[in-house]
């Protein structure tokens, strides 16, 4: 059993990494995707680390251009973002389960 130990605390790293990483995520729905201009306009929900303590909906950057060939308007994401350069950047950015 002892030599499970670390294989075991590895794994719960990765997943404590992973919860905190999903934490940090911001609810949004894609009202607009303007692929040539790498921007694409969300409206969010508060985001505590940009002092927008209401959602409202903005443009943002996005961090990879073929991030934006995976969502279109209307699709409800979960999304993190930085300020890069001083313009707000999206970084990562999943769609949200249909349920
Ligand atoms: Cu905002």
């Amino acid at each position: 059993m002892r030599k499970a130990t670390p294989v075991l605390a590895t794994a719960f790293g990765v997943v404590a990494f992973s919860f905190a990483a999903m934490a940090q995520m911001v609810d949004g729905e894609v009202t607009k995707v303007d692929e040539s201009a790498g921007k694409i306009t969300v409206k969010h929900g508060p985001i505590k680390k940009f002092d927008m303590d209401t959602g409202m909906t903005m443009v943002f950057r996005a961090s990879d251009p073929a991030m934006l060939k995976q969502v279109k308007p209307g699709d409800k994401i979960k999304f993190e973002a930085d300020k890069v350069s001083g313009q707000f950047t999206i970084t990562k950015i999943e769609k949200q389960k249909k349920k």
